[in-house]
């Protein structure tokens, strides 16, 4: 349709103009042509028989036979084709002679007339004549005048010609421009439709090329910026619908945040190099923090800020104390931070692990302040900010700054850099302000850790909790409409964002069936093929309720003893923070409940408990997860617990039961689980015959409803809604500039 109207109306266009303005013009200009050659005509016509007819009239015969002379003459004459009628007029003004054909209404003119200029055009029967005058003059005398005659029909047929010419050429010419126009307009259209796929191609894409088209860049750019902030608007809007994937992430970070710069600073590095006998091994430490952060980091590049604690840690970095992980496939870098043993002892081990850790935790474990301690925290927080400016290539780079070992960084960095977006997330529970209140440093802490820009939590408990400490200790506007605590002019906002796995889980895939790993585990830790297998998984910390996990088993098989020698419970557990007395005492306290417990009711080839105080690689972890028929995660206070989520992660069988304290930021998410409290050892001994009497269509159901929503809320989605609220502020902080720009 729309090609054929460009094709007919340039040819339209060229008709109608032939019709209305051409032809008519060129009638005019060709009877003007023609009127001109026929004066000449006459004149020549008139000169040429100048001398003939005074021949003729001075010839000395009688007056009869002179006219019969000048007669013949005169038609002779008028045998030319176009030569139509002529006729002489005498001195009188009176016709002399003429020929028939001269029209009976043409007069002579007066004698003495002016001599014209040129002829006229008179229609006579039907026929168009050119008539135009030439005295007669005969030495030296003027004697008449003839009057000639032409026929102007040929003139008619030539401008006919000429008209038809003119139709066939202007046709011609139409069809080119049609046809011109039509591959013009489907170019430049073509053109225009790349150009604007371009252009909102590069509202997905920031490094999309400019369009060709040269009168499309400048609108092309606003364009670009105009769809890029409707994206991101939605995108911020649209959260819920998201697909959340690590190109997601890549896409967030590209557009909403156009590739600013990314730091994450964390005490623990998500790769420690150690020396074997022989050789440097690569190890990955047991924590939830790596856990969730390594993810994120391989979809966004940028800087880990982290102690480098491993044995081998030095020999491997560069001069500026870098090193390029993930070792198979490296996409960001570590810059690894040395701290000497007596900064180590005071900041992680003392205030951060003896302080910190027991006072968020309700795990009914005194925190220990020591002000040394408080010093050699202090010190190092200022280390660690050092650090992240010297890292950082821009002023405002977005920094994620991990967890309790850095309460003080978020000020100490914006000192520094005002400018930079400080997102600080507390991965460990937040305690009321009666609990964290004891803490003789509170107000630096809360001060501290004010200085970010997004406060995050696992739970809107925790953010709760947060918003009344700050209440209660600090000179600072809560609000709690917004979500914001402004303090010292500094605003901060504080949400809830529940950490989460990567999904899917990566290893998984590669795994055995699950029949295999059910068959594989129990022939290694020598159990019989039937027995049933319970698992957890934790650090060796006294907030994960090991040892009243073990006190539910040893509760169920009193209960049930039909169960002795049929069940055991695996418990892996990672040595930790071992320097610390509370943890050395937990170590030794764990093994003795297993050894008892096991002395009680075991003997046979299937111990109640079987114990593995070690570290067990990722794929290890999983496999036992897979072997399993229920997994207890009993934590007495959690700020989320991963192990639950990634053992929900492991069943793609969509089998086995997860028993999960209600004291897990977890169990808000994973209601499908057997909730419980880690205190009341009967219900959680109930717990363990509910897993396993459970029917295989329950199971089924359970672990379906929590397997579709770890899918839905993953880590990607955690990082990600971040990283949008961190664009957000940023967005408005930079209209906020452009505002205050105006006004002053
Ligand atoms: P953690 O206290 O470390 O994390 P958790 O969330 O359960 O606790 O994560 C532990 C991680 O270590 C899991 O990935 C698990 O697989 C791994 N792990 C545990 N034991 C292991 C072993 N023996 N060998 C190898 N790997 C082992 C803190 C908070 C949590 C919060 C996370 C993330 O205490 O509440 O969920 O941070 O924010």
């Amino acid at each position: 349709m729309r090609l054929s109207l460009r094709f007919v109306i340039p040819l339209l266009v060229a008709l109608v103009a032939v019709a209305y303005v051409v032809a008519p013009l060129a009638d005019r200009l060709t009877l003007r042509w023609f009127v001109r050659d026929l004066d000449i005509r006459t004149q020549l016509v008139a000169t040429a028989i100048q001398e003939p007819l005074a021949a003729v009239l001075t010839d000395t015969v009688r007056d009869k036979v002179r006219q019969q002379r000048l007669q013949s003459f005169l038609d002779r004459i008028t045998q030319d084709e176009r030569l139509y009628a002529v006729g002489y007029c005498d001195d009188k003004g009176r016709y002399a002679y003429r020929t028939v054909t001269l029209p009976r209404g043409l007069e002579c003119r007066p004698p003495g007339a002016a001599p014209e200029a040129g002829g006229r055009v008179m229609q006579y029967g039907g026929t168009s004549l050119h008539v135009a005058t030439a005295p007669v003059v005969i030495d030296g005398a003027r004697v008449g005048e003839l009057v000639i005659a032409h026929d102007m029909s040929f003139v008619e047929r030539r401008s006919a010609d000429t008209k038809k010419y003119l139709v066939a050429l202007f046709a011609a010419l139409g069809l080119v421009v049609a046809l011109i126009t039509v591959l013009i307009a489907e170019l430049s259209w073509r053109g225009w439709m790349a150009g604007i796929k371009a252009l909102i191609k590069g509202q997905t894409f920031a490094d999309a090329p400019e369009p060709r088209a040269k009168e499309l860049v400048p609108i092309a750019r606003d364009l670009r910026v105009l769809v890029q902030e409707l994206e991101s608007e939605r995108r911020r809007r649209d959260e819920a619908q998201m697909r959340w994937v690590p190109e997601t992430l890549r896409t967030i970070l590209h557009e909403d945040l156009k590739g600013d710069e990314i730091l994450i600073v964390s005490n623990r590095e998500p790769y420690i190099h150690v020396r074997d006998a022989e050789a440097v091994r690569v190890q990955r430490p047991a924590s939830g923090l790596v856990t969730a952060l390594e993810p994120v980091m391989r979809a966004c590049s940028g800087t880990w800020i982290a102690h480098g604690a491993g044995s081998a840690d030095r020999e491997v970095v560069d001069a500026n104390d870098h090193v390029r992980v993930p070792p198979e496939a490296p996409s960001y870098q570590i810059r690894r931070v040395w701290l000497s043993e007596e900064e180590e002892s005071g900041y992680y081990y003392g205030f951060s692990n003896e302080g910190l850790w027991p006072l968020c935790h309700i795990a009914h474990t005194r925190p220990v302040f020591r002000a040394a301690d408080w010093e050699l925290y202090r010190s190092v927080n200022k280390r660690f900010a050092d650090v992240v400016v010297a890292e950082s290539r821009t002023r405002n780079p977005i920094v994620l700054v991990q967890d309790y070992h850095f309460a003080l960084l978020p000020k100490l960095i914006r000192e520094q850099l005002p400018e930079a977006t400080i997102i600080t997330f507390w991965h460990i529970p937040w305690p009321n302000p009666e609990a964290f209140g004891v803490c003789p440093w509170r107000n630096e802490l809360l001060e501290g850790m004010l200085g970010s820009t997004i406060l995050g939590f696992h739970t809107q408990f925790h953010c709760n909790n947060f918003f009344d400490t700050v209440d209660r200790y600090l000179e600072a506007r809560v609000d709690r409409e917004t979500f914001t605590i402004t303090h010292g002019g500094q605003p901060t906002e504080v949400h809830r964002y529940p950490i989460s796995i990567e999904w899917p889980l990566r290893g998984v895939s590669g795994q055995p069936p699950v029949p295999d790993c059910r068959v594989q585990v129990r022939e290694e830790l020598g159990l019989p093929a039937q027995a049933k297998l319970g698992v957890g998984v934790d650090r060796l910390d006294y907030t994960k309720g090991i040892l009243e996990r073990f006190a539910a088993v040893e509760r169920f098989l009193e209960m049930n003893p039909d169960w002795v020698g049929r069940l055991s419970f695996l418990q892996v557990a990672a040595p930790s923070r071992s320097r610390i007395e509370e943890y050395q005492s937990l170590d030794s306290r764990v093994r003795e409940a297993a050894l008892r417990i096991n002395g009680r009711f075991g003997g046979g080839a299937c111990p109640p408990i079987t114990l593995r105080i070690e570290h067990h690689d990722a794929a290890r972890v999983q496999k036992l997860y897979r072997a399993a028929d229920f997994c207890f995660v009993s934590s007495l206070h959690d700020g989320m617990n991963l192990v639950a989520k990634e053992f929900v992660a492991c069943r793609e069988d969509e089998r086995g039961v997860l028993i999960l304290s209600q004291f897990a930021g977890a169990a808000r998410e994973l209601p499908e689980s057997l909730v419980v409290n880690p205190y009341d050892t009967e219900q959680c001994a109930d717990a363990i015959a509910t897993a396993l009497a459970m029917s295989s269509e329950e199971q089924r159901a359970r672990m379906r409803s929590m397997r579709s929503q770890l899918l839905e809320f993953n880590v990607y989605r955690w990082a990600g809604r971040m990283l949008l609220d961190a664009a957000r502020v940023r967005h408005r902080a930079r209209i906020a500039s452009g505002v205050e720009g105006v006004r002053a």
